[in-house]
């Protein structure tokens, strides 16, 4: 299969709406031998969750697994891959990315919705050069809960302060409505991969099926990036997770933000 290229019409796209659904990226031979791995290894990583209605809202959205690149070769093959890597790049116009981290969201058959929330409030970087790609397993639609952004909301910097939670659902929903923005309702055959900016205003439905709708993520940063030199207390949990060692101000370099593309 043809690698994706992205054209300057695409990477304006994402720089004005904050987002792109690249379409038929990936074939379906790939994606089934890679969520085969993948299901397995969440299966392992994930015994004995305690009942839907006994969870925060946060763990109702979805199960939640980072960095399984170093659980399996096939998923570090996948999540290594040079050809997504350098789509991030194109996209955001960047040189080169790095590995910010990798994780699986499932989001289980009545599992609940994924509140509106930005994800760069728990990033330590200093470039807004971050993205997302979440990657469906299979034809996502709206039933099982995909992700809708507010077009162009990466641009403005309210409620950018707010993690995951009631508190940010109930601020962005009406602040989306009240502002005006045009919410994107895509649905993903499989195969499609949707890319996010870090600052861009997002949510995904509950999963109303009897079904798990299974995503991979894979979260890019632009090989420049540095570690901020404030951290909140959120972005500090993330460094020490995700770029453990990192000082302040200084080129992000540890051994698990590897580069995936340059040119
Ligand atoms: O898959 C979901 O429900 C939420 C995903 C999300 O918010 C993200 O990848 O940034």
């Amino acid at each position: 299969m043809k690698r994706f290229m992205i054209n300057s019409e695409m990477s304006a796209q994402y720089a004005r709406d904050g987002y792109f659904h690249a379409r038929k990226v990936l074939t379906a031979a790939v994606l089934n031998v890679f969520s085969k791995e993948l299901r397995q290894k969440m299966a392992a990583l994930t015994q004995n969750q305690p009942p839907l209605e006994e969870r925060s809202t946060y763990k109702r959205a979805f199960t939640q697994v980072t960095n399984l690149w170093q659980k399996s070769d096939i998923i570090r093959d996948f999540v290594f891959r040079a050809d997504l890597a350098q789509l991030a790049a194109d996209i955001m116009g960047a040189n080169g990315v790095r590995l910010y981290h990798d994780q699986a969201l499932f989001k289980e058959a009545g599992g609940g919705a994924t509140p509106w929330h930005v994800d760069q409030v728990y990033w330590p970087m200093d470039t807004v050069n971050t993205c997302t790609f979440w990657i469906p397993l299979q034809k996502t639609t709206a039933e099982m809960g995909t992700l809708s952004f507010a077009k162009g909301s990466h641009l403005k910097v309210e409620g950018r302060e707010m993690v995951i939670s009631d508190e940010s659902e109930a601020f962005f929903s009406d602040w989306v409505r009240e502002s005006g923005f045009e919410v994107s309702r895509d649905e993903f055959e499989l195969g499609d991969i949707s890319i996010h900016a870090g600052w861009t205003v997002h949510h995904a439905g509950p999963n109303q099926t009897d079904r798990n709708r299974e995503v991979m993520t894979i979260i890019y940063m632009a090989d420049d990036a540095r570690l901020l030199k404030r951290l909140s207390p959120t972005q500090a949990v993330d460094r020490d997770a995700f770029t453990p060692g990192s000082q302040p101000a200084e080129l992000i370099s540890t051994s698990l933000n590897p580069v995936l593309f340059s040119r």
